[in-house]
């Protein structure tokens, strides 16, 4: 652990995190562009995670996204999540975390006011605008549920490719990332936008900008320090100090 990345933690008066699928890697996740196991290895993820997607095969995408809730309870928070929610604790007024990811890890891990920038795989919408006979605890069971009434589906409360991020998590997201003195990127591709932009955001700003990833990314060059490794590895020894 080089430690001029932990000089740059200790000595930061706030710090912003982005994190991506690779942090629940170790939770036994499998990562957003990891080939889908199983019967999932057939299509692709850019396909399925979209409203098309989701119109022209309606129960595919539904029992994706069932088969990724149903994996999802039965895991754990690993010493990634566990690491950054306790020097919240430790710190309360220096850190944002701000992540891409749907799986609700960070909050079971303790993490507390997370900026969940593409929603939460557990909620469950309306595809079409809700009429008044819309009632989600009145949903009539089925591969999506649906309205009886007016055949309204439900979907996942995701943000699919193609739909705006939720407003309040962005306009957190990016003055976090402007006024950090130091951004860790943990577990990205940094592949999707306009997610992956608050790295740029933050070294542009002047922010010390340090990416930890098993592997190159391409936030690798945007970064003034990539540590290649594990999250739950390398997050325990950064954030320790
Ligand atoms: C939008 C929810 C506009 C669904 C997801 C430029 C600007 C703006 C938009 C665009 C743009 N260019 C292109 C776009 C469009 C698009 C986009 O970015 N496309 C990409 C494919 C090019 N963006 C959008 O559509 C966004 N919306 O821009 O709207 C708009 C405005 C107004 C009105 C209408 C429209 C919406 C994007 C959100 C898509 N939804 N998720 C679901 O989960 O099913 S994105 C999905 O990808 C997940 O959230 C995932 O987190 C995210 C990013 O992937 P990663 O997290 O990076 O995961 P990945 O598997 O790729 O990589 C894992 C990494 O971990 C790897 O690097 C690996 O090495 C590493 N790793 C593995 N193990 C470990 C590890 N690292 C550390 N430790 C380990 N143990």
């Amino acid at each position: 652990m080089p430690h001029t990345a932990i000089a740059w933690v200790r000595n930061a008066r706030r710090i912003a995190v982005l994190t991506g699928a690779g942090i629940s890697a170790e939770s036994g996740v499998p990562t957003f562009r990891d080939a889908q196991t199983g019967y999932w290895a057939q299509f692709r993820p850019e396909d399925m995670a979209t409203e098309a997607g989701f119109r022209a095969h309606p129960q595919r995408v539904w029992d994706w996204y069932q088969h990724r809730r149903d994996l999802l309870a039965g895991v754990s928070p690993n010493a990634g999540h566990l690491a950054l929610a306790d020097f919240q604790r430790r710190h309360p007024d220096r850190i944002t975390l701000i992540t891409q990811n749907v799986d609700g890890l960070h909050q079971r891990a303790g993490s507390t006011g997370v900026l969940c920038l593409h929603g939460d795989i557990f909620q469950d919408r309306w595809l079409d605008t809700p009429r008044n006979c819309c009632f989600l605890d009145h949903a009539v069971a089925g591969h999506p549920p649906y309205c009886d009434r007016c055949g309204n589906l439900v979907r996942p409360g995701v943000v699919w490719f193609g739909e705006p991020l939720p407003l309040a998590a962005l306009e957190a997201a990016q003055p976090a990332a402007r006024q950090c003195d130091v951004m860790l990127v943990i577990g990205t591709a940094g592949a999707v936008y306009p997610a992956a932009g608050l790295a740029q955001l933050a070294r542009t700003a002047g922010a010390r900008v340090v990416v930890v990833n098993t592997a190159p990314s391409a936030l690798d060059e945007t970064a003034h320090a990539v540590l290649r490794g594990a999250a739950g590895t390398l997050l325990p020894q950064l954030l320790a100090a």
